[in-house]
């Protein structure tokens, strides 16, 4: 058996089980008791593998995702299932509702009457997900009008991001809370949650240590921090301002899935008969913008900036090496990252099979913690593309072997520690088994 077969037969069954199991019907838990809602960019992973099992679903979970974005444009980064108890999450739908007369969208907030969101944002990589899910069966895709219907509601998305979001005033997005750049509890954020007053621990109750190992899941202290900002957000009517704001920072790699998304719409925009040179415009003046903000010549890879600070974040994240997926990276930068993706900091293909999501160096590197170490599947997924995309396909192959293997080894873990692979975090996690079935379905392809 070629090992490309042996990768399918390896993990379609137990990735396809994942997928069937955490399907609510209308759209994908990443995880049945650990994160039992709808999640943002999750969808985006889900669909992108789920659409070898089912285009429809996968299109349905895009849709599903996309009906509850807000008429402000944002796309929220959790849509809840008003099945679920509402302890079962914490912060749960009422968390959410802004005080009366704090902003003029009604009780809740912008989203759609009856549909129960949260206020915050995550990656927009929905975009990318529509066209990839497209493409899975272009005619079906054509004939059902998913691409007319999808692009006026990405098209939104953008705007919020390109207009609302630039409280740099650079031109790139910013994130106000350590959960809108998905890796929460990355050491980048440390520096600049420092200054947030946590709230008090009586003030709210942790669902996630029902389901979690604490080892493995942010600090009380943290979680105090990540209430006091949602909570002022949403006390503040949702507005984008950033003297408003205690938590504003640009992100490598929320720019990185925009530009990538952006070029991904104008492919969008062209198949529906709809102009795509705006898109092309942006995504240019975006990747401009990425490199003169927030490159670092010195470290070979592209960090945060603290807009309240000002300055770029010494920490080394993998969100640094996700400009990869930016097309028109010039080659001395891609190359560079390739460097310091393979270098003494991320090892890949050297001390490490998978790309830590921190500086294996670091000062804060922790194996087993939450976005402070460990390998995640979706970044995985995202470098082998961005690899493939400069020409390092060998590199590619070897990651997309070792994120097959370990998926499939790791019971489909949330995260696995990037030296042994032992599995972390939850098991039967959504989009660890849809990458999965992607990256096999590409290696048999
Ligand atoms: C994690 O984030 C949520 C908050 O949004 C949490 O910790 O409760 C992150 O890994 C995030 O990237 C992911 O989208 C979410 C659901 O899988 O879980």
């Amino acid at each position: 058996m070629t090992s490309a077969r042996r990768a399918l037969a390896q993990v379609v069954p137990g990735a396809r089980r994942v997928l069937d199991e955490n399907w609510t019907g209308s759209s994908t838990v990443p995880s049945r008791g650990l994160y039992p809602h709808q999640w943002s960019w999750d969808s985006a992973f889900i669909a992108i593998g789920s659409r070898h099992l089912s285009v429809r679903r996968a299109q349905r979970e895009l849709e599903t995702l996309l009906a509850a974005q807000w008429d402000d444009g944002r796309v929220p980064h959790i849509v809840y299932n008003p099945a679920v108890p509402p302890g079962a999450y914490f912060p749960g739908p009422d968390f959410w509702r802004p005080p009366p007369g704090a902003t003029d969208a009604g009780p809740s907030g912008g989203a759609p009457p009856g549909v129960a969101t949260s206020g915050i944002i995550q990656p927009p990589v929905h975009a990318l997900a529509c066209l990839l899910v497209h493409r899975a069966d272009p005619h079906a895709s054509q004939r059902s009008g998913f691409l007319a219907r999808t692009y006026p509601r990405l098209a939104a998305w953008h705007r919020y991001l390109a207009d609302r979001r630039d409280l740099g005033g650079g031109g790139l997005v910013s994130v106000v809370h350590p959960w809108e750049p998905g890796m929460d509890n990355s050491p980048c954020w440390d520096a600049p949650l420092a200054r947030v007053e946590p709230a008090p621990p009586e003030a709210f109750r942790r669902a996630d240590l029902d389901h979690g190992a604490a080892a493995d899941r942010p600090t009380d202290l943290d979680y105090g921090r990540y209430v006091r900002l949602a909570a002022d957000y949403r006390d503040g009517g949702y507005e984008d301002r950033a003297d408003a704001l205690g938590f504003v920072v640009e992100d490598p790699g929320v720019n990185a899935l925009l530009i990538a998304s952006e070029h991904a719409l104008a492919e969008i925009a062209r198949t529906v008969g709809a102009d795509p040179r705006p898109h092309r415009a942006r995504a240019a003046r975006l990747t401009a913008a990425l490199l003169d903000r927030l490159w670092d010549p010195a470290t070979g890879l592209f960090l945060c900036r603290d807009v309240r600070g000002g300055d770029l974040i010494p920490e080394r994240s993998a969100a640094g090496l996700l400009p990869l997926l930016v097309p028109e990276l010039p080659r001395a930068t891609a190359g560079a990252l390739l460097r310091t993706a393979t270098g003494e900091h991320f090892g890949l293909g050297t001390s490490v099979r998978l790309v830590p999501s921190y500086d294996l160096r670091g000062h804060a590197f922790d194996p087993a913690r939450y976005w402070r170490g460990p390998a995640w599947f979706n970044v995985n997924w995202l470098l082998e593309r961005g690899l493939r995309l400069h020409g390092a396909s060998p590199e590619a192959d070897a990651l997309r072997s070792a994120a097959l293997e370990a998926a499939a080894a790791s019971g489909f873990a949330e995260y696995v520690d990037p030296y042994t692979e032992e599995p972390r975090g939850t098991r039967d996690f959504s989009w660890t088994a849809a990458l999965a079935l992607d990256l096999a379905v590409a290696a048999d392809g």
